[in-house]
């Protein structure tokens, strides 16, 4: 009890400064962003699991009615992306690309913000507001939840400034939820688990890791709208007061509140007005976010080239059952050569290496597998979400680029597909799908043409009869059907001028490893 008075004599001197409030109303703003730009990433997979593997049935929770049929290849990941209204997720509309920028922008401000909250909290003595120093914070916060239970308020008397349920809360938000969200973020990095592959592990893995995400996110939401009520229900004229004008001073009731009002539309407003400016030009969007971003990836996830196979990661026991794939093989009218060579069992299938080379090559199938030949079972990451571990074989592409000489100013790999993309920008007719690489990705140990999946030829779903392997970013780069290379100048004259199918018509990133 003496403690308690202590401590409240204290307690009150502290007062609620300026940052204080700033900070904890700029962290309203991002999170809000946050969650409903994770709103959107969810949603293309709306599926969550403890395992690696992501079987249909294996899911410990799903937001969707549709029914996964379990045969590979019979359905693909973007058939269970759902749509979300941009008044509930940012940016709405199947719009992962987009969201996925603002969620980690958005996620460096919030780590800012956060970061200057808690080194302020500590070097000016708020922190023994939030942080409990006695043991008898467990029972007192038990009564008070017996009051609220009860639909009644604990009387003012406890609040000092916060009773003892409010800081358990708190304490609870800022040291516990918050560190596990910046913890479990990174693993859904392909960059990350492919360096740190014992990283995922601290969570049960990848797909754990995510599920953690996101009850951390749901733990969050319901908080904050808990706590928003409560703050209009319980002692308003001290809480408002404090919250927005710095002391409990119940005479300024009417002020606090006015001004807080003002402030919760003004946030929502702001949350809407990203999501209506990010669909109202979706490219000037990705541009934007593109430049924001790049130097940041640049400085962290590009260092960081997959260790999966060097590392033995993974062994065959860990092979999963169920693959799931995007990116259908092409069907009827829409690649006839590539019909042809199929019938032909991929006998008359060259690839051909050509650009900005002083003699283009061609290659058979047979050619390739005369190469000095690779394995690595390495986990294939989805930017929707999904996992899924397989056995590849096949030629490092920095082999199959030696045997052309390149000619000077040449810098990219562009790759096309005989598959054609799902959609173009702009609704132009479908192209052939096509991919264009970094020099650091083609030069990647890991980087193979593959040929074989689990010791069998590829499977037609799966990329027949030759597709990439790059085991440090996205599989949206990672080109099924390849048709043929080419050394180019630039990704930005080729396409939309994006660097690949993905980023010119879902304005996804052309750095993929994060
Ligand atoms: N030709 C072609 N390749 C493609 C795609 C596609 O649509 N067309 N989708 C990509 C995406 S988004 C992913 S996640 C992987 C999926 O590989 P999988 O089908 O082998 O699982 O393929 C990539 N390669
Ligand atoms: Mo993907």
């Amino acid at each position: 009890m003496i403690n308690v008075a202590l401590s409240a004599g204290a307690d009150s001197e502290l007062g609620f400064p300026a940052w204080l409030r700033a900070a904890h109303f700029i962290n309203l703003l991002f999170m809000g962003l946050l969650i409903r730009s994770g709103f959107e990433i969810l949603s293309s997979h709306p599926r969550l699991y403890w395992r690696n593997d992501c079987g249909p049935g294996t899911e410990w929770i799903r937001f969707t009615k549709k029914k996964v049929p379990s045969e590979e290849g019979a359905y693909f990941a973007r058939d269970d992306e759902c749509t979300l209204s941009p008044l509930i997720s940012l940016p709405g509309r199947k719009n992962i690309g987009i969201a996925r920028y603002w969620h980690g922008v958005i996620t460096t401000l919030w780590i800012l913000n956060g970061l200057v909250y808690v080194v302020l909290l500590f070097g000016t003595g708020e922190w023994r507001r939030i942080v409990p120093t006695s043991w008898s914070v467990f029972p007192d916060a038990w009564e008070s939840l017996k009051i609220y239970a009860g639909f009644g308020v604990p009387s003012l008397e406890h609040f000092q400034p916060y009773d003892a349920l409010q800081q358990l809360m708190y304490f609870t938000v800022v040291f516990v939820a918050a560190p596990l969200m910046i913890v479990t973020g990174p693993v859904m990095s392909p960059a990350v688990v492919g360096r740190f592959p014992w990283y995922p592990k601290l969570f049960g893995g990848r797909q754990a890791a995510r599920s953690l995400h996101f009850l951390g996110m749901a733990f969050f939401a319901v908080f904050t709208v808990m706590h928003v009520t409560l703050v209009f229900v319980v002692h308003p004229d001290h809480n408002l007061t404090q919250m927005v004008l710095g002391e409990a001073d119940p005479a300024r009731f009417a002020q606090a509140l006015t001004m807080t009002i003002i402030g919760l539309v003004g946030v929502v407003v702001l949350w809407l007005a990203a999501s209506y400016w990010s669909l109202s030009d979706l490219r000037r969007s990705q541009v934007i976010f593109e430049r924001l971003t790049e130097p940041i990836r640049r400085m962290t996830v590009n260092r960081l080239v997959s260790r999966q196979r060097s590392k033995q990661v993974w062994t065959e026991k860990d092979i999963s059952p169920y693959h799931w794939s995007n990116g259908r093989h092409p069907v009827g009218d829409e690649s006839p050569e590539w019909g042809r060579l199929r019938g032909n069992d991929w006998k008359d299938y060259r690839l051909e290496i050509g650009g900005l080379v002083d003699e283009p090559v061609s290659l058979s199938l047979d050619d390739l597998r005369a190469m000095p030949r690779q394995t690595q079972i390495t986990m294939h990451t989805c930017m929707q979400g999904w996992t899924g571990i397989a056995k590849w074989s096949g030629v490092r592409l920095k082999d199959v680029l030696d045997l052309v000489e390149k000619k000077p100013g040449a810098r990219y790999v562009k790759l096309t597909s005989f598959g054609l993309a799902q959609k173009m920008h702009g609704g132009k007719p479908l192209e052939p799908y096509y991919t264009c690489l970094p020099p650091e990705v083609v030069e990647e140990d890991e980087t193979i043409l593959a040929f074989d999946m689990n010791d069998k030829p590829l499977p037609l779903t799966f990329g027949a009869p030759l597709r990439l392997r790059v085991e440090s970013i996205h599989g949206y780069k990672m080109i099924k059907y390849i048709r043929s290379i080419e050394w180019v100048e630039d990704y930005r004259t080729e396409g939309d001028g994006r660097g690949g199918t993905r980023e010119d018509s879902s304005y996804q990133s052309f750095n993929a490893r994060i």
